[in-house]
């Protein structure tokens, strides 16, 4: 296992469109095992595999890593079979765009189909920060990231902000 560096945006890279897991192999959960131990290590509640650089269509997840019971869940080539006509919005960061926090609006109720660490095919039903998170990290295997969901003024003035940000910690 292994903490990966997580890249963070404007690079190319999270641009990039994840390709389909075609077998679920010792391999795969290794990667997966990776993005675990590197999404704790940043203190985040989800990753996609592409913030590590790799392009496949992985997720990992925990919305309760704090609080002693760890509840780490797997998505594989995950897909959402159904959106509520109902919206929420709630506030939204991402590990790729650090310390950038924003309303964004989503379907408010989902449901998604994945495989699992064994690769058998789940339906789960979510809502509340779930549905938010696994919205946000499906839009990541599109190479979209939740600054695109924001007006052209909000995501030009998050990104100078990020850019600025690192050039302060470049300089020191
Ligand atoms: O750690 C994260 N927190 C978060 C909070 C609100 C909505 C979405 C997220 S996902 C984010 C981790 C991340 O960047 N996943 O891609
Ligand atoms: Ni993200």
């Amino acid at each position: 296992m292994a903490v990966r560096t997580i890249l963070t945006a404007p690079d190319p890279r999270l641009k990039a469109i994840s390709q389909t897991v075609e077998t679920v192999d010792n391999n795969l959960r290794r990667l997966a095992d990776d993005m675990f131990e590197s999404m704790y290590a940043a203190d985040g509640i989800g990753l996609a595999a592409i913030q590590i650089g790799v392009a496949k269509r992985v997720l990992v997840m925990d919305l309760n890593p704090k609080k002693g019971e760890k509840e780490p869940r797997l998505f594989i080539n995950p897909k959402i079979v159904w959106t509520s006509d109902d919206v929420a919005v709630s506030e939204e960061g991402c590990l790729s765009v650090p310390d950038i926090w924003e309303d964004v609006e989503r379907p408010a109720q989902i449901r998604a189909e994945y495989l699992d660490r064994d690769g058998r095919l789940q339906t789960l039903d979510a809502e509340g920060l779930l549905a938010t998170c696994l919205q946000h990290e499906m839009d990541h295997l599109e190479g979209i990231l939740f600054l695109d969901h924001l007006s052209k003024l909000k995501r030009s003035i998050a990104l100078r902000k990020l850019a600025k940000a690192k050039r302060l910690k470049e300089t020191g």
